[in-house]
């Protein structure tokens, strides 16, 4: 296989080989296994096979990728109808492994796979980690949760096979984070990146500043962060931060993830068949304009799923990656189009809060938002944990940074916010995924 390599300083894995693929072969691999998955799906999933006679559209009636548009979409709630395992294509006795995501309301969704899954998952965690530079020898702090969530043993098995140590210290107990982290020469770490942010200020009241070890590399996902927020947590702990997507539904972390270039996620495309469409009408967006994130699998066994909607909101990068991956990429998560909050009739993303937060000196990144209703009035008050020396200064140099960021916060959104400044360490931490909203309309809505 030729294929041209430019992954600056790294060592080359073989199985990254698949990154480089010449593009008419990965359209061509792409569409030999989706009319495969489409195949097993219809065969074997009576939702799937309903929903397709519905339309009148059979598998053998997929001839190139474009065709895809004339399937229908699988939505969460599809996973709920069908809960536990309505969605399965395989029968008990070949799946080898369950995950569950709790999510907000109701039941969990139960996701299965197979042994072959399972090296599916392998292989692009063992590409995810690559991409990022690790390599045998490396010694990585798995604080992601081990569970029933996907991102503790999802990165385990591949961080294994690509020949670094892994410590399975799931999240929590930041005492021994720091520890550990300290005493074992950690190398490399993932988790959240807001559990990240948390672990470099418990150092520093430990008395270990995450600069000074050994650490180099941080494998950060599950949730969306800025890059205000990368750019904090790359100079606070002098490490570089790569972006891991994924999710349960698909396959957990591996779905995609930034190589050393830093300049967006590179789908597996072997494996996950992506669109970007409008939200609205499902019909595809241009390329490099913002839509909602629909995935394919192409591999999996127990749990095919066809245009899943994630709701993730992102664009194409229609452009070569200049590590030479011919794997496309999508630009940074930074929302969910179901996070949308409207105040005052205006459209707001706590992402787009939190760049215009973060940009404004002595700040740091824990904040909440909290949205009241007062006589039919919404309310947004930020609630931002500033460094110490604020307060030791005059009453009129905390008001000038409060109005920074009243101002820095009207400018990108539109909507003038109420900002409490307070001390560090008032803000609650997370473990694992932030919950930095707090709607309390929904609390306020009248009861009927
Ligand atoms: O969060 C899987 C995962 C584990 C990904 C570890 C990365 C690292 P779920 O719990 O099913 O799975 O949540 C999936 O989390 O639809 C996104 O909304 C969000 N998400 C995941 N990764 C990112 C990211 C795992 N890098 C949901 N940036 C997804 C922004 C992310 N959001």
């Amino acid at each position: 296989m030729s294929f041209q390599w430019n992954d600056c300083n790294g060592s080359f894995h073989p199985d990254s080989a698949v990154d480089f693929l010449p593009e008419e072969q990965l359209r061509a691999l792409q569409l030999q296994r989706l009319r495969a998955t489409v195949m097993r799906a219809y065969d074997n999933v009576e939702l799937m096979q309903k929903r397709m006679d519905d339309i009148g559209i059979k598998p053998d009636d997929l001839r190139s990728l474009d065709d895809i548009r004339r399937l229908p979409f699988t939505q969460k709630i599809d996973l709920r109808d069908t809960y536990p395992y309505g969605l399965f294509a395989v029968p008990m006795s070949e799946v080898v492994r369950l995950h569950a995501s709790s999510g907000t309301t109701g039941k969990p969704i139960v996701v299965g796979y197979t042994h072959a899954d399972m090296e599916t998952w392998k292989n692009v965690i063992v590409r995810s980690l690559a991409a990022t530079g690790l390599h045998r020898g490396d010694i990585l702090q798995n604080a992601y949760g081990y569970g029933l969530f996907t991102g503790g043993l999802g990165l385990h098995y591949g961080a294994e096979a690509l020949g670094a140590a892994v410590i399975p210290i799931s999240g929590g107990n930041s005492d021994r984070q720091i520890m550990i982290m300290r005493d074992f020469g950690v190398t490399a770490i993932s988790c959240t990146p807001s559990y990240f942010i948390h672990l470099i200020e418990h150092g520093a009241s430990m008395g270990v500043d995450l600069k000074k070890l050994p650490l180099r590399v941080g494998v950060f996902g599950a949730e969306p962060w800025s890059e205000e927020m990368r750019c904090y947590i790359q100079r606070e702990a002098n490490i570089q931060a790569f972006d891991i997507y994924g999710l349960s539904e698909i396959i957990g972390p591996g779905v995609g993830i930034e190589c050393r270039c830093q300049n967006g996620i590179h789908i597996f495309e072997d494996h996950f068949l992506f669109e970007i469409l409008d939200a609205e009408t499902g019909e595809p967006v241009p390329d490099g304009e913002e839509g909602e994130l629909v995935l394919t699998t192409l591999s999996k066994q127990a749990m095919p799923i066809i245009r899943y909607r994630t709701h993730d909101i992102t664009r194409v990068i229609p452009t070569r990656c200049d590590c030479g991956r011919s794997i496309r990429r999508i630009a940074r998560i930074s929302r969910r189009s179901d996070d949308m909050l409207i105040i005052r009739g205006v459209n707001v993303f706590p992402s787009q809060i939190e760049a215009a937060l973060l940009k404004v000196e002595q700040t740091l990144p824990h904040y909440q938002i909290i949205v009241r209703r007062d006589r039919d009035m919404d309310d947004m008050e930020i609630r931002i944990e500033v460094t110490a020396d604020v307060f030791s200064d005059r009453v009129s140099e905390i008001e000038k940074i409060a109005a920074r960021l009243s101002h820095a916060v009207e400018s990108t959104t539109g909507i003038r916010a109420k900002i409490s400044l307070v001390e560090p360490h008032t803000i609650q931490r997370s473990e694992g995924k932030a919950k930095r909203v707090l709607d309390l309309r929904k609390l306020d809505a009248p009861k009927h």
